[in-house]
């Protein structure tokens, strides 16, 4: 062979390659905007990236978990999401070079991705059936059925070769292969793939943009049961200290929602059913804001909250008192003799949250909230109702966007989280943390004010003691206590001399139990240990 067409059917495989990749990309975009538009008229939760990023977050190993929220905070989902866009770009890419050679083979791959994003649909706790399967089984027919055409239009036409044979692709005249076709069914998948996209795109924007308008027009009533102003000397004043009461904005978020549910308040309900209920309840928001409703400061901390960690904040919040609604569904604890030791609250997005009856109805304020800071909850903090029980850890008590209480037994029902290794009682362990100096600050000597919070909601917190290096512990001013179930700043002036210095905390807590020096890991049920702060004094 001359050395002239070799070259030539090497730029003729090459041109094909990129081609083919190229047609292998837009099949995916294509599948992708299809699927979107689908899960527009099925559930936005059943569109195929939704439904992987979710799947994956329910088998995601705990200390992957860990590890992502850690290193990503609130981006950890955008993360996840665009990971799995560039994944599914790789495998386009390499179905599409496929496709350039077996056209059959090519396209068959796109729907056994097709079938992947039906099965993670289906297989989540909140799918309602087969229908989930719908965006991405039409998705990839759509997506193989124009990779199989594009990749035929690569192929050489048939016809009666010259001496040189069929022409490549950058061969003169470019004969050999459909250019035309190609381009003119590549543009209108491309074309149409978009529209399809931003149509199911709108779609959805509709959907959510009434849950917005509804949760615009609620006023929630003023509560029969008022929390007392936040004491004066509740909050101190020292830069770089936590804020006593949390902005809405700046309150941490901890869920398995890729999409954060919008629900729409008047198709909104709540079952309270199960054993021990004589008389079930089916409750509409407007029945919830009817109710005589109570305000209360409650701090809410996470399990998944490392010492020092951020996940951890107070709101004032109001909301129906939940012992009474169950006490009128005649739900009596375990302590009286009830069949019942496990509420089981279940969110519109299918997360499961186990919380002891007995802790529930023992007198502290477990609340069914409707509001935080003076607002209807926000969407992405559980509107338009969520739990909050004072004392417990969020997993275990503080179900957003709930839409279904039962009663049952810790015996016969294991909830999402404690499916995946985690306690399935978690009370709130004793924690104290250094808000100010910043971890490896270099602040100048003199007067420098150490201070921040502890918490130990529901018992309390007596004493704060703060140790330089090895030196001995010392009392930290305290902060005036709000409540109980409410964490407490303080501050301790130092009189910082040149060199490094590490600063620890620890508290006790209202029953006088010092806060355990015993270092252990967020699993499975809550991190302990001194939390401790290196800094440079220049
Ligand atoms: N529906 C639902 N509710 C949920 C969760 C969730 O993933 N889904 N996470 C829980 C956890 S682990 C915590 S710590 C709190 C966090 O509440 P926040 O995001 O309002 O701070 O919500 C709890 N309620
Ligand atoms: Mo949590």
């Amino acid at each position: 062979m001359s050395d002239e067409l070799r070259t030539s059917g090497r730029r003729r495989a090459l041109g094909r390659g990129a081609l083919g990749a190229l047609s292998g990309l837009l099949a995916g975009y294509t599948a992708l905007g299809v699927a979107e538009l689908v899960s527009a008229a099925v559930r936005p939760e059943a569109g195929p990236v939704v439904a992987v990023g979710g799947a994956a977050i329910d088998r995601t190993p705990t200390s992957l978990k860990t590890w992502a929220i850690r290193s990503f905070g609130a981006n950890d989902k955008l993360v996840l999401q665009l990971g799995i866009l560039g994944v599914l770009a790789l495998f386009a890419l390499a179905l599409g070079l496929l496709a350039a050679r077996h056209r059959r083979v090519g396209s068959a791959g796109v729907l056994l991705f097709g079938a992947v994003g039906a099965l993670a649909a289906t297989s989540r706790p909140d799918s309602v059936g087969a229908r989930d399967a719908l965006p991405s089984v039409v998705g990839a027919l759509v997506g193989a059925a124009l990779l199989y055409r594009l990749a035929g239009r690569l192929r050489p036409a048939p016809r009666t070769a010259g001496p040189g044979g069929p022409e490549g692709p950058w061969g003169p005249g470019g004969s050999g292969w459909d250019r035309r076709g190609f381009l003119v069914a590549a543009t209108t998948a491309a074309a149409a793939s978009t529209g399809a996209g931003l149509l199911g795109r709108a779609l959805h924007g509709a959907d959510a943009e009434r849950a917005v308008k509804a949760r615009d027009r609620v006023t929630l009533p003023p509560p029969s049961s008022p929390a007392s102003p936040v004491p004066r000397g509740a909050a101190l004043r020292v830069p770089g200290i936590s804020p006593f009461t949390t902005p809405n904005a700046d309150f941490y978020r901890v869920d398995t929602a890729l999409v954060v549910p919008k629900v729409v308040p008047s198709s909104w309900s709540l079952r309270i059913h199960g054993e021990g209920v004589t008389r079930a309840l089916r409750l509409s928001y407007d029945d919830l804001l009817r109710m005589p409703l109570i305000e209360r400061d409650i701090t809410l901390t996470c399990v998944s909250n490392e010492v020092g960690g951020p996940y951890a904040g107070t709101a004032r919040w109001i909301g129906v008192p939940l012992a009474g609604l169950l006490a009128r569904c005649g739900v009596e604890p375990p302590s009286r003799g009830g069949p019942a030791d496990q509420l089981v609250a279940r969110s519109v997005d299918g997360m499961t949250l186990g919380t002891p009856v007995e802790d529930v109805m023992d007198g502290r304020d477990a609340l069914l909230a409707l509001g935080m800071n003076g607002e209807p909850l926000p969407f992405a903090h559980g509107f338009p109702v969520r739990m909050v029980v004072p004392g417990l850890y969020g997993y275990v008590s503080a179900c957003k966007w709930i839409e279904d209480i039962e009663l049952t037994t810790f015996d016969a029902y294991d909830a999402y989280w404690v499916k995946r290794g985690w306690a399935r009682r978690a009370p709130v362990k004793t924690q104290s943390r250094i808000d100010t100096p910043r971890p490896f600050a270099r602040p100048e000597p003199g007067t420098v004010m150490i201070a921040g919070v502890a918490w130990a909601q529901h018992r309390g917190i007596t004493t704060v003691e703060v140790r330089v290096d090895d030196g001995p512990w010392r009392r930290a001013d305290l902060a005036a206590q709000d409540t109980r179930d409410t964490w407490r700043q303080w501050s301790l002036p130092w009189k910082a001399t040149s060199g490094r210095h590490t600063l620890t905390v620890r508290a006790t807590d209202g029953t006088g139990t010092p806060q355990t020096e015993e270092r252990t890991r967020t699993v499975p049920d809550g991190a302990s240990g001194w939390h401790s702060v290196l800094v440079t004094v220049r």
